[in-house]
């Protein structure tokens, strides 16, 4: 039952409200539903160190923002409020939800008005660690979308939880102080798999087309572990023989991270929160942007160190934190692994001869150098996503499974990203796999990957990279279920 009262006063909240008929809204919003969690976008402070205040947008005023730990089936109310002066969006990554609450403008997400709120409301699955992120468009602003600190993680608890660890540890990397700079230093040649000489031949025949200078990349002067400069933060209290259970989320806006603990091995057990077939022992954890990795180790090499980036000036700029046992003394040491390439297959199940998929959906990916206001352009198929045509979009059916084949004509990495569904690798690198479920996968320069995703979850789907300056500069297409 509706009290009058209750619907009038609501009623003066109306027009902030989303774009659904009024008396949707004014249901939703005069129920005496009490929200499970308040999320308030505004801008603030984030003290990285001493010396290092950012000025950005946050949740609640924190960064990262907080860590929300919903529980896997049980329907979770959000209230997002907007308090700055532009429309915004926060997207629930990894999950499975309506396009509606999912947070995606080209889905059909209605945007949190500034100065407005919306109730988000939706059934978490499936359980893990999931991503919570803004998702409007930044283009060539740098005060917007996810170069802001609009990020954190979620934590969905299953219904049973194995526990076999002593402690759990979330780890949020994430940079702040954007600027433009032509050409990157990010690391390339840590993927497993060989380029492919007719994809390097067809990145010629672009870089031919589009002579001008490249197009402007994106770099960070400041970085850091769940928002504090390596140095800066509490360190890591362990002790010795504990096994720790390493959640990490890179929340970056395009930048690829590397982890590693002298001494320590990571043994992965879940890669984008969903459990993995074979749980290898790596000495390295890359992560693509948006990638997370859960990870035990097992603390058996007492002292005080420095888990963090290979990159030294990475690193050199905040990105790692302390770890200290119990009783250990004196600086933190950090010693540099080896190099170490990043396979995916790893983790599969050997052997598995997956389900054939229904239909195989190609894509080519080319960069035009330079060809949008001194951005690279990015095409897939020969298209760039527009918001005017919602192109290019793929007409998709409901139970049927689709093999998606990315061929990468340029020598980026593209951390490629599928909403509201998961996806199964079949084979990264040239190598076949079978078992390992994600949301995010890198995509190495001039190689392919194969994934297959069950349209089982109606409504738009987005797919895109998650390097925000490609996803703003056409790398995105829709899937719509026919
Ligand atoms: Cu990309």
């Amino acid at each position: 039952m509706i009290d009058r009262r209750a619907l009038l006063a609501y009623g003066a909240l109306l027009p902030l409200m989303g774009s659904r008929s009024w008396p949707a809204q004014a249901l939703e919003a005069a129920a005496p539903e009490k929200a499970d969690y308040t999320l308030r976008i505004a801008t603030g402070l984030a003290e990285l160190a001493p010396d290092h205040i950012v000025s950005t947008t946050l949740y609640n005023g924190q960064f990262p923002g907080p860590l929300l730990r919903f529980k896997q089936g049980q329907r979770t109310v959000v209230d997002v409020y907007n308090d700055t002066d532009t429309p915004e969006l926060v997207h629930w990554h990894g999950q499975m939800i309506p396009s509606e609450v999912d947070g995606a403008a080209e889905e059909g997400s209605p945007y949190i008005p500034p100065h407005g709120m919306r109730r988000i409301a939706f059934v978490p699955r499936p359980a893990g660690l999931r991503f919570y992120h803004t998702h409007v468009m930044a283009g060539g602003d740098l005060n917007r979308g996810t170069y802001t600190g609009q990020i954190g993680p979620v934590y969905i608890e299953p219904k049973n939880e194995p526990g076999a660890y002593d402690r759990e540890v979330f780890l949020v990397l994430k940079e702040c102080e954007p600027s433009f700079s032509r050409g990157g230093d990010m690391a390339m040649d840590f993927l497993a798999g060989a380029p492919i000489k007719e994809l390097q031949e067809i990145g010629k025949k672009a870089d031919a087309e589009f002579k001008g200078p490249k197009g402007y990349e994106v770099g960070y002067d400041v970085f850091g572990i769940n928002g504090k400069m390596l140095g800066h933060g509490e360190p890591v209290r362990v002790k010795a023989g504990e096994r720790v259970l390493f959640h990490v989320l890179n929340a970056s806006a395009g930048e690829i991270r590397s982890l590693a603990l002298p001494g320590h091995a990571f043994k992965v057990v879940a890669l984008d929160g969903n459990p993995v077939p074979t749980q290898a022992e790596v000495p390295v954890l890359w992560l693509g942007t948006a990638e997370r990795i859960s990870a035990l180790v097992e603390m058996n090499h007492p002292g005080v160190w420095v888990m963090a980036d290979l990159d030294d000036d990475d690193r050199g700029h905040g990105m790692g934190i302390v770890i200290e046992y119990a009783g250990a003394k004196g600086d933190a040491q950090w010693q540099k692994p080896k190099p170490y390439r990043w396979d995916y297959t790893l983790f599969g199940k050997p052997n598995a001869a997956p389900a054939p998929p229904d239909e195989t959906i190609e894509m080519l990916i080319v960069k035009q150098n330079g060809a949008d206001g001194g951005f690279n352009r990015w095409t897939l198929n020969g298209k760039a996503f527009s918001m005017a045509t919602m192109m290019p979009k793929y007409a998709i059916h409901q139970g049927r499974r689709y093999r998606l084949k990315f061929r990468n004509a340029s020598d980026d990495i593209h951390p490629l990203h599928l909403h509201r569904h998961s996806f199964e690798l079949m084979r990264v690198g040239g190598k076949p796999t079978a078992g390992v479920i994600k949301d995010v996968v890198m995509l190495g320069g001039f190689q392919e990957v194969e994934f297959d995703f069950v349209a089982h979850d109606p409504g738009l789907t987005l797919f895109h990279c998650h390097q925000q300056l490609h996803m703003d500069f056409g790398f995105m297409a829709l899937f719509d279920y026919a």
